[in-house]
């Protein structure tokens, strides 16, 4: 059994495959014993070629039949998972690989925490998107209570069990903290690096993801309201 599973969902990342998966062991290879999982959505372009070609032991790859969206590939990633805890990244290289030992080592300080989120430091993006995620932010914070100022960092550690305990819908990916909280785990954020994509194209776009953004607000405060989570004071076996 692996201790970690490395989970990155893509679309059309044929070019940042290669680099990124060499990021990865030169990160983690002497440091934890880990598979790396990718889960191709139905890619376009050769990224599913290249994959199958790569020979390394710990890649696995799961190819789906066409692109469901970035959540179905982690839900699917997360099921395939082997280990407890799984550490997601992006695809596109923006994420540093060498931000995952210190992911790993903030579980020392925080052993309840069921998740430990990215927090990007500087963010290597164009000055729309920075705007648009920082009202986004904002906006999310206020209504959902999740104490986390930033959500949308492809980098998070967390566990499989208490992932795949959570209503999961496309788009999750956003919301993880809130859903962590309301099943009653603690979330935790860590600064991490965070770099410009510099091969392929950004798959969102800044109107499609507002739009979607407020309804996936409005569901996920409705399910807040409709939490199943009891506190189990004594238990006679
Ligand atoms: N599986 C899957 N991954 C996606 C999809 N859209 C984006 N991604 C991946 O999610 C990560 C973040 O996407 P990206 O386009 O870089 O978003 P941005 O950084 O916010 O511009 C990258 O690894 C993408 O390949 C999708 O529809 N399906
Ligand atoms: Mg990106």
């Amino acid at each position: 059994m692996p201790h970690l599973s490395v989970l990155i969902p893509i679309y059309n990342e044929a070019d940042n495959l290669i680099p990124l998966i060499n990021e990865i062991r030169a990160a983690l290879d002497d440091v934890i014993d880990y598979e790396l999982i990718y889960v191709d959505d139905g890619s376009t372009d050769n990224s599913w070629q290249i994959l199958k070609s790569i020979d390394f032991d710990k890649l696995r790859v799961i190819h789906h039949q066409r692109s469901y969206g970035q959540s179905v590939a982690v839900v699917t990633g997360a099921k395939a998972a082997c280990s407890e805890w799984i550490v997601t990244l992006d695809g596109d290289g923006q994420n540093d690989p060498a931000d995952i030992p210190h992911l790993l080592a903030a579980r020392t300080d925080n052993p309840q925490a069921k998740m430990i989120i990215g927090q990007r430091r500087v963010r290597q993006d164009n000055w729309f998107k920075r705007k648009a995620s920082y009202i986004a932010n904002k906006v999310r914070r206020f209504l959902l209570h999740d104490d986390t100022l930033d959500t949308g960092c492809g980098l998070k550690l967390f566990t499989r069990s208490a992932f795949l305990e959570l209503p999961h819908f496309n788009h999750i990916h956003r919301f993880l903290p809130a859903l962590f909280l309301r099943n009653g785990y603690k979330v935790i954020s860590l600064k991490v690096n965070h770099r410009p994509r510099c091969k392929g194209k950004s798959k969102y776009g800044i109107f499609d993801r507002l739009g979607v953004g407020i309804v996936d607000i409005l569901g996920v405060m409705w399910l807040q309201r409709r939490s199943c989570k009891a506190e189990i004071i004594e238990e006679i076996k």
